[in-house]
């Protein structure tokens, strides 16, 4: 994946300068990290999608880092499995924030990959998700966008009220005619 060309099913994206990099430390994390993908399109945030590993490509994990902020992103949501130090590396080589997503491998079910994300040495802040929460990751980033993006906070809070409205028609549909649960 090059960020620049559609992979793996995923379609081209908002158009327009990428916002967001979804970044992940090998394509088989892209079963879960499509989800954030598909959040941000579905808001039509422009973001980029990269292969990038701290431990398997660690000069091109740097010099995407390096070069982020330059280039007009603004956050960067990484997603990685097991030892998964590649979201602490890249908030090491940038100020932006980075929304890590612990990645479940068979052995250990998340909860190394958590822990690598979250326990990181003070000054050095990661974000994190739950195991696999690839969308609220997304959510997220859209909220920061949103701090300065009026027309996207507006958009964000339909969706909540869309939530609202869901969980709402879940619980009706759990009442018989007299209101009581079924
Ligand atoms: P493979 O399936 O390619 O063997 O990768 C990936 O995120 C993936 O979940 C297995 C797992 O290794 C993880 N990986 C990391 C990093 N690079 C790859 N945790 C990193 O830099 O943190």
């Amino acid at each position: 994946m090059t960020g620049t060309e559609p992979a793996q099913g995923l379609g081209p994206g908002a158009p327009g300068p990428p916002l967001v990099a979804v970044v992940m430390g090998s394509a088989s994390d892209l079963a879960v990290l499509r989800g954030a993908v598909e959040v941000l399109d579905r808001f039509g945030v422009p973001r980029e999608v990269r292969v990038l590993s701290a431990h398997r490509t660690p000069g091109d994990m740097l010099a995407f880092a390096h070069g982020a902020a330059g280039r007009g992103l603004r956050v960067i949501v990484a997603g990685a499995g097991g030892a998964a130090h590649l979201p602490g590396m890249l908030a090491a080589a940038t100020t932006l924030p980075v929304i890590g997503v612990p990645v479940a491998l068979p052995n250990l079910s998340g909860l190394d990959s958590l822990l690598s994300i979250v326990q990181m040495p003070r000054g050095v802040p990661v974000a994190s998700v739950a195991i696999n929460g690839s969308e609220n990751a997304a959510l997220l980033a859209l909220r920061i966008l949103a701090t300065s993006d009026a027309s996207l906070s507006s958009e964000l809070d339909d969706y909540r009220l869309e939530l609202a409205e869901g969980a709402r028609a879940q619980d009706a549909g759990l009442m018989d005619d007299s209101g009581r649960w079924t």
